[in-house]
C-alpha cells in the first residue's frame, strides 16, 4: 500500500466553485450524473484528475458536448481539459447501495438509502478529487419511487419538490455554504419525523427534524431536547449561532461510526438517537446527549471552518470532543464527568500511545485514513486543547476562539491555524507546547518532595520524559500544565491555594514553602495534562487526600491510585492488607447522600486492563484473581452497607435528574460488591432487582451482575430478557454484551457460540462490536491462555475484512498489544496477526493495522 505524508501536501490544481448532482434511485441501481464546474488554478496542469473507488464513468460530457479526451488510472478518471481554465465536467455513474457492505458511500440499509462519506466515501458515489480543501456549493437533485422513499433528504434547503411518472417524485435541495465532499449526505426512505424549532439567538427560527423509522419517533425526544441545549450552549459559550433554516438529523441502524456531522443533515447511528427508560441506561442517555452536541458542535468547528488535509483531522476532532465534554459538564456533573473521560482516555488512548500503532495528535503518514480515527486524534486531541484552556483562562481562551472562526470561517485550515490564532488571540507563546502535536506517547513525570537543606523549605522536584514511540526514537520535553496544591496536616502554613505549574523542561524544581511535616500535595488537579504521574506516595496520605482533598477528580483519582498500588501489589506475589482500601472506600460511601454519581465512580475498582497497564508483563489471571479478591473483601466488609443502599426505593426509571442518575448508579456499583462476596443470596437479590426494575439501568446491571456468576436466576434472566427485547436490535446488543463482558472461565467458548446465533450478525457494527468488542474489552478472557480469544477476533476479522474493512481493522489494536505479554501469549497474538496478513486480497485497511500491529 501507499504511504502517504503530511509533507507531502500541495494545494489542489482545480477548484470545484458548485456542483449539481443529479439521482435517480434504486435500491440495487441508482444513477449518479455529477455536473462539477471546475476552474484550473495558475500553472497548473491541464488534465483534471478525479478520484474513484469501484466506479465506471458511463459516460463523460464537458461543456455540454459528449468528450472522449478521458482514461481511467487505476481507480481513478482523467479527464483532459486541453487548454480550458474552467468548465463543467459531467460524469454518469450507477451504483449498487444494496451490496455496498462496507457502509461508505451510498448504501442501503433497513430499506433506506443513507450515505456516509467521511473521509473518502464521496469518491464511491462518483468521481471527485475528494479532498476536504475542495469546497463547492452543492445542488442535489433526487428522484424515486414515493412508495419505496417517501423522504428524500440531502444538506441545506429543500428548494422545490414535485411528482413525476410512474409513482416517482423528485426533490431538489441546495446548500448555500460551500462545503467539502465528505459533508454531502443523502437519505432517501420511509421515515417519520419528530419535529420542532429553535429560535437563534438573532431571532432566526430553525426547523429541527429527528427521522427514523416507524414506532421509534416515540425515543427521540432525549435527542430533541439535546439538540436545543447544544445550540443554545454553543451561542452562550462559544458564540456561535446556527446558519441554516433547517436541521436534520437521521438515524439509521448500520452505521460504522457513531454518527457524522453532514451539513444541515446529520447520520446518526440509532444507538445515538433512540432512548426511552424502558430501552435505554442513564449511560446510553448520555451517550445520546454527548454525541447530539457534538455532531452539532461540528457545524462550526468543522463545517464552517473545515480540515486542510486528514492529517489535521484532530483539529476539528480534538476541538469538537473538548465541546462535547464541557457540554455535557455543564449539562450534568463537572466532575463526574470528568471522570469517565479520563477513564475513557486511560482505557483507549494510553495503550495505542504505548503501543506499534501510536501517533502523535497530528499524524505523519498514514496508508489508510480511516485508521486514524482514533482515540488519540480524538480523546488525546481534545486534552490537547483543553490544557491550552486552562493555561490562559477560559475568557482569554474565547478570544482565541473567536479569532480562529473569524480568520478561518469558510475555509480548510490547519492545527497550526488553531495554535496561532489562540496565541494572538488569547495572547500566549505556545512554541513548546506545540510538541503535543508533533510527538506521540504519554509523557511521565516523575515527582518527590525533598527539603532544601539550607532553607529548610520543602521543594516539589518534577521531572517529564516522552517515551520513544515506532519512527520517533528522541523526543523533548513540552509544556506540560499541572494544576498542583498543598495541603498542611500540622497547621502553621495554611492551606495553600491551588497553582498551575508549567512545568516547560526536563526537570524542575517547585519550592513550595515550609512546612513541619511533608504536606499533602494533590498533583495534576482535575488530570490538567495527559499525563502519567510517578509519585510515591503511603497509603496514608492517599487515603487522606480520598478524603479531604477538595478537588473531587483529585480525591477519585488519590482513591483509584490507592486501590491500584494494592493490587498491583498483590498481582506482583506480596501480602497486601485489603483494610486500608477498605476504609477508604467507607469513607468515600459517607458522603454518598450528597453525591451518589460521584461516589458510585470514586468507589469504583480500577479495570483490569488498567491494572495491567502499570506492569512489564501483564498476568492476566493473576489480576482477575486479585481483583476479584478485592472486590469480595470490599463487598464483604461493606456488606451492610451495600444492603441497605440496595434496600432503598430506586429513583423512578423516567427521572433523569442527576441525583437520580447517581442513585441507579450507585446501586448498580453497591449490587457488584454485593455479588462478589459469593453469599449464596446475591443471585435471588439480583434477580428481584431484574424482575421489578422499572428501566433499563437497573435492569441491565442486574443483568450483567448475574451474566457473571452460574446461577439458575442467570439462566432465567438472560432467557426472560431475550424474549422480551428480541425485536430491539439495539437492546439486543446489550444482551450480547453483557455475556461477552461475563467473568466467567467459559466466556469464549460462549462468544463463539454466540456468534452462531440466528441473531447476530456481520453486517451490522453495533451488532460485531457488542459482542466481539466486549470480549477485547474482557482482559482475562481475550488473553485466556490457550490463545482461543486470539483466534476468535483474528477469524473475525479475516471473516468481516472482504465486508466491511473499516470496522474489521478496528478490531486489530488489542491483538497488537503482544509486547506487554509473556513470551507464550506473544507468540500466539504475533502467529494470529501473520495468519490475517496471509489472507489474499486483504483490504488496505486491515493490512496497514495488522502490518504495523507486528513491529
Ligand atoms: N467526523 C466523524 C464523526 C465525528 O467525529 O463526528
Ligand atoms: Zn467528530
Amino acid at each position: 500500500p501507499v504511504t502517504i505524508h503530511r509533507g507531502d501536501y500541495r494545494p489542489p490544481e482545480w477548484q470545484l466553485p458548485d456542483i449539481a448532482l443529479d439521482f435517480a434511485l434504486g435500491i440495487d441501481e441508482t444513477r449518479v450524473t455529477a455536473a462539477l464546474s471546475v476552474v484550473r488554478s495558475a500553472d497548473a496542469p491541464a488534465p483534471l484528475t478525479l478520484r474513484g473507488d469501484g466506479l465506471t464513468a458511463l459516460a463523460v460530457r464537458v461543456d455540454g458536448e459528449g468528450w472522449n479526451d478521458w482514461r481511467m488510472e487505476g481507480p481513478d478518471l482523467v479527464v483532459d481539459l486541453g487548454d480550458r481554465t474552467a468548465a463543467v465536467v459531467e460524469v454518469e455513474t450507477a451504483i449498487n447501495p444494496a451490496a455496498n457492505t462496507q457502509l461508505m458511500g451510498l448504501y442501503a440499509s433497513n430499506g433506506m438509502l443513507c450515505t456516509q462519506c467521511e473521509a473518502e466515501g464521496f469518491r464511491r458515489i462518483t468521481f471527485h478529487p475528494d479532498r476536504p480543501d475542495v469546497l463547492s456549493r452543492y445542488k442535489v437533485r433526487m428522484e424515486g419511487d414515493k412508495a419505496l422513499f417517501p423522504i428524500l433528504l440531502s444538506n441545506g434547503n429543500c428548494i422545490e419538490k414535485g411528482e413525476s411518472e410512474g409513482g416517482r417524485h423528485w426533490a431538489l435541495w441546495e446548500d448555500p455554504w460551500p462545503k467539502p465532499s465528505y459533508l454531502f449526505a443523502l437519505v432517501a426512505g420511509d421515515l417519520v419525523v419528530n419535529r420542532d424549532e429553535f429560535v437563534t439567538l438573532s431571532g432566526r427560527k430553525v426547523e429541527l427534524g429527528i427521522w427514523v423509522r416507524e414506532g421509534d419517533v416515540e425515543r427521540t425526544s432525549h435527542a430533541m431536547q439535546a439538540l436545543k441545549n447544544s445550540m443554545k450552549w454553543d451561542e452562550q459559550v462559544y458564540g456561535r449561532e446556527y446558519d441554516l433554516d433547517l436541521f436534520n438529523i437521521v438515524a439509521v441502524s448500520d452505521f460504522n461510526m457513531g454518527a457524522m456531522e453532514n451539513k444541515g443533515l446529520n447520520i446518526f447511528n440509532t444507538r445515538y438517537i433512540l432512548a426511552d427508560p424502558d430501552t435505554a441506561t442513564d449511560l446510553d442517555y448520555d451517550g445520546v446527549e454527548g454525541v447530539v452536541a457534538h455532531e452539532y458542535f461540528h457545524n462550526w468547528s468543522g463545517n464552517r471552518v473545515t480540515c486542510r488535509d486528514w492529517f489535521q483531522l484532530s483539529l476539528k476532532e480534538g476541538f469538537t470532543v473538548f465541546r462535547d465534554q464541557s457540554f455535557s459538564a455543564d449539562m450534568g456533573s463537572p466532575a463526574v464527568k470528568r471522570i469517565e473521560d479520563v477513564r475513557l482516555l486511560r482505557a483507549a488512548q494510553f495503550p495505542e500511545d504505548a503501543g506499534p500503532l501510536a501517533h502523535p495528535i497530528r499524524p505523519d503518514s498514514y496508508q489508510e485514513i480511516s485508521n486514524f480515527y482514533t482515540a488519540t486524534v480524538y480523546n488525546k486531541g481534545a486534552e490537547v486543547i483543553r490544557m491550552m484552556h486552562a493555561m490562559v483562562g477560559a475568557e482569554r481562551f474565547r478570544k482565541g476562539t473567536d479569532l480562529y472562526f473569524e480568520r478561518h470561517d469558510g475555509e480548510a485550515a490547519t492545527c497550526e491555524d488553531f495554535v496561532r490564532a489562540i496565541e494572538d488571540g488569547a495572547g500566549v507563546d505556545l512554541t513548546l507546547f506545540r510538541r503535543w502535536y508533533e510527538q506521540a506517547g504519554t509523557p511521565r513525570v516523575t515527582a518527590r518532595i525533598e527539603s532544601d537543606e539550607d532553607t529548610g523549605e520543602r521543594v516539589l522536584h518534577l521531572a517529564q520524559a516522552v517515551p520513544a514511540t515506532p519512527g520517533q526514537p528522541d523526543k523533548a520535553p513540552t509544556l506540560i500544565p499541572l494544576r498542583i496544591k498543598a495541603f498542611d496536616l500540622d497547621g502553621g502554613h495554611g492551606i495553600e491555594e491551588e497553582r498551575l505549574v508549567l512545568l516547560d523542561r526536563g526537570e524542575m524544581a517547585v519550592p513550595l514553602g515550609h512546612y513541619r511535616s511533608r504536606p499533602m500535595l494533590s498533583l495534576n488537579r482535575g488530570f490538567s495534562a495527559p499525563v502519567i504521574v510517578d509519585f510515591a506516595r503511603a497509603g496514608g496520605e492517599l487515603a487522606w487526600l480520598a478524603a479531604h482533598d477538595d478537588d473531587p477528580f483529585a480525591r477519585y483519582e488519590a482513591l483509584q491510585q490507592l486501590m491500584l498500588d494494592t493490587l498491583v501489589a498483590a498481582v506482583s506475589g506480596e501480602t497486601v492488607d485489603h483494610s486500608v482500601v477498605i476504609d477508604a472506600v467507607a469513607q468515600t460511601l459517607g458522603g454518598r447522600a450528597a453525591d451518589p454519581a460521584f461516589v458510585a465512580e470514586a468507589v469504583l475498582l480500577p479495570s483490569e486492563a488498567f491494572v495491567g497497564d502499570q506492569m512489564v508483563v501483564v498476568d492476566p489471571d493473576a489480576i482477575r484473581r486479585e481483583r476479584l479478591a478485592l472486590q469480595a473483601a470490599i463487598g464483604g466488609a461493606l456488606e451492610a452497607e451495600w444492603r441497605a443502599i440496595l434496600a432503598e426505593t430506586p429513583p423512578p426509571a423516567a427521572i433523569l435528574s442527576r441525583k437520580a442518575k447517581g442513585g441507579r448508579r450507585l446501586r448498580g456499583v453497591a449490587l457488584a460488591y454485593l455479588a462478589a462476596t459469593g453469599l449464596p443470596d446475591t443471585p435471588a437479590v439480583a434477580f428481584g432487582i431484574f424482575s421489578d426494575a422499572d428501566g433499563m439501568t437497573e435492569r441491565q446491571a442486574a443483568l450483567a451482575t448475574l451474566a457473571h456468576g452460574d446461577s439458575d436466576e442467570r439462566v432465567a434472566a438472560l432467557d426472560i430478557f431475550y424474549q422480551r427485547y428480541r425485536d430491539n436490535p439495539l437492546v439486543l446488543d446489550k444482551w450480547f454484551q453483557v455475556q461477552a463482558w461475563s467473568l466467567r472461565p467459559d466466556t469464549v467458548d460462549a462468544v463463539r457460540e454466540l456468534a452462531g446465533h440466528p441473531d447476530f450478525t456481520l453486517a451490522n457494527p453495533n451488532r460485531v462490536r457488542s459482542l466481539y468488542g466486549a470480549l477485547t474489552g474482557n482482559q482475562a478472557a481475550f488473553h485466556q491462555a490457550d490463545g482461543a480469544g486470539y483466534r476468535l477476533i483474528a477469524d473475525l476479522v479475516i471473516a468481516l475484512d472482504p465486508k466491511n474493512p473499516q470496522t474489521a481493522a478496528r478490531m486489530i489494536p488489542p491483538l497488537g498489544r503482544w509486547k506487554r505479554f509473556d513470551e507464550a501469549r506473544q507468540t500466539m497474538m504475533k502467529a494470529e496477526l501473520q495468519r490475517i496478513l496471509a489472507q489474499p486480497g486483504l483490504s488496505r485497511d486491515v493490512t496497514e493495522q495488522a502490518s504495523k500491529s507486528l513491529l
